[in-house]
């Protein structure tokens, strides 16, 4: 039987397989539903430090070839999650909380509050795309690296960071340079698509209402896109900085592709949202069969073992 268990300092996944941030883990009964699946951890929806409805409106949308959405944070507030953690100790899986504000001094306080409380890591999410008016922290790095570095001494939890897809390779270089400087424990690549969009042609209108109907692009769209983060997050870091991807993953065969690429865990979005937690039973089950086809006994010796051609 072959073993997939990959850990992140201590976190350690009996299966790197979970939820992406904002996909089942807004309340205290889909955090649960996670924890009870076949999941390997939980990551809970981005918090803010006020309990926040989100954007109104139809806020998702997908067909076949991905999905976008403007939900605009939707969530109960700090305080609500941090009243749970304790009691999410008992199913022995990683519990990362995401924290999101909109001004610096937001993400100091969530950070104050997260530190107290039995959370396994956090996952600073610098990215999300939704927010009218607001740039995107992850694309303006004197900020982002200054806010990382007051995020860094306050905290010895595992810290990770949310990143957006970024186009020029260069800047992957220089996040990684900073990250591994300020003692960033591992990154989440990719957020959703900053800018994207689908139209009904029949109705001539968009698909969702917020933000001119334009919102984060994921699911299988992006996958391309998602994996060559990861090979070169992998690649800049010579593997010491970890990565958790996500970004299209709906199959074994995906999960594997992103191994190879160099993650060291794996979160599902648009995949989950469209099958419920049984996918991770099913995912559980093709990835044992596929890596006993190709006679590999230990997932983690795949990480990063993509063959560059010459
Ligand atoms: O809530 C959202 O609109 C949202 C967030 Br915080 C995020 O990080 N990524 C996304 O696609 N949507």
């Amino acid at each position: 039987m072959p073993n997939f268990s990959t850990s992140i300092k201590n976190l350690h996944f009996d299966f790197p397989v979970f939820n992406a941030s904002g996909i089942l883990g807004a309340t205290e009964g889909e955090i649960k539903r996670v924890l009870e699946s076949d999941a390997g951890a939980v990551v809970i929806k981005s918090v803010t430090l006020e309990k926040r409805p989100g954007n109104s409106g139809i806020r998702f949308y997908w067909e076949d070839i991905g999905s976008i959405n403007s939900m605009g944070l939707p969530n109960q507030g700090v305080d609500y999650y941090c009243s749970l953690a304790e009691r999410l100790t008992k199913y022995n899986k990683p519990v990362i909380l995401s924290i999101a504000g909109f001004k610096k001094d937001d993400y100091k306080k969530l950070i104050v509050k997260a530190d107290k409380v039995p959370f396994s890591a956090i996952e600073v999410n610098l990215s999300c795309p939704n927010i009218e008016g607001k740039g995107i922290f992850a694309y303006d790095f004197n900020t982002m690296f200054r806010l990382l570095n007051a995020l860094r001494k306050k905290t010895k939890k595992t810290l990770g960071v949310k990143l957006p897809p970024y186009t020029q390779r260069e800047q992957i270089k220089e996040v990684v340079a900073n990250f591994r400087k300020i003692g960033i424990d591992f990154i989440t690549t990719m957020n959703t698509f900053p800018l994207g969009t689908f139209i009904d042609w029949k109705k001539e209108s968009m698909r969702i209402n917020p933000n001119m109907g334009i919102g984060g692009l994921a699911g299988n769209a992006v996958k391309p896109i998602a994996l060559s983060q990861v090979i070169l997050f992998r690649y800049f870091s010579e593997g010491k900085l970890p990565v958790i991807a996500v970004g299209g993953i709906s199959s074994a065969q995906d999960i594997y592709e992103f191994i190879l690429a160099g993650a060291s865990a794996v979160q599902i979005g648009t995949a989950l949202l469209k099958k419920g937690t049984n996918i991770f039973t099913q995912l559980k089950r093709d990835l044992r069969g596929l890596l006993m086809e190709k006679k590999v006994k230990k997932l983690s010796d795949k990480v990063g073992r993509l063959k560059f051609l010459s």
